[in-house]
């Protein structure tokens, strides 16, 4: 079970570094049996975020990357930086960077790649629109996503990659997928897993439901058979809700 909460464009290095004391110090208090965090915090906050986690095993992960290793892209961050900013882990392919920043199915495939060559684990994000969804389409939708953005890229073990399903009609809207749905294509992803890899590396891959996942929604999401954790973004602002979400994966 992994638990990983993705900050998007919130919190400065005053208030971050807080959230990531608060966060350290509620996990020393709470017991979390097997389950493991991550947090993707901004640019600007990975370093002392860093620092504010501790000697907790609590993992930090950025929100984006450039398929680049260096040279004139003004305004981008490699892979190499983020390993030296203590990263583990890197956000691919959310749906608000399709939206808004329209990147291609290519593009995050190339991401993927430059993550997964510096020893990064990519956490691919996938996930239809409402009108894909009504339209009968979303299983066609992911199963693009999935295959495009990892398309020849191998990964050694299960855990150097992390996949997060996030219909994007639930992000950010209060709107969850129902369990059902949410494990429907879970498996769904595991199956296409078994098909680009082997069964024994899907059966282990961490898929992450997103999507306004909240305590009060949490349980029933993460009891799921193919449901094996979380990617939060608005509850993960506030460490008391981003550990009580954890709680329920133990
Ligand atoms: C989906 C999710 C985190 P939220 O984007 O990636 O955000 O939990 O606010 O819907």
């Amino acid at each position: 079970m992994l638990i990983a909460g993705n900050w998007k464009m919130n919190t400065d290095v005053d208030s971050g570094t807080e959230l990531a004391a608060d966060i350290a110090a509620a996990v020393k208090k709470s017991d979390l049996g097997t389950v493991a965090l991550a947090v993707c915090p901004p640019y600007v906050s990975l370093t002392s975020v860093r620092e504010a986690l501790g000697e907790t095993s609590v993992a930090l992960g950025a929100q984006n990357v450039h398929h680049e290793d260096e040279g004139a892209f003004t305004g981008e961050v490699s892979a190499k930086m983020l390993l030296s900013a203590g990263c583990s882990h890197v956000i691919v392919g959310h749906s608000e960077r399709r939206e808004y920043f329209s990147e291609s199915n290519q593009d995050i495939q190339q991401k993927v790649a430059q993550a997964r060559a510096n020893g990064l684990v990519p956490i691919l994000c996938v996930g239809e629109t409402k009108a894909e969804r009504d339209a009968g389409d979303a299983k066609n939708v992911v199963e693009q996503q999935l295959r495009g953005g990892l398309a020849g890229v191998d990964f050694g073990a299960p855990d150097d990659l992390v996949i997060a399903y996030e219909p994007v009609w639930a992000i950010g809207t209060g709107d969850t997928a129902t369990p059902d749905q949410a494990n429907e294509m879970h498996a769904f992803i595991r199956g296409l897993l078994d098909d680009l890899y082997s069964s024994a590396f899907a059966d282990d891959v961490h898929i992450l439901y997103g999507g306004s996942m909240k305590p009060h929604n949490a349980e029933e999401l993460l009891s799921q058979p193919d449901v094996d954790g979380g990617l939060v973004g608005g509850a993960s602002l506030d460490a008391e809700s981003f550990i009580a979400i954890a709680e329920h994966g133990a």
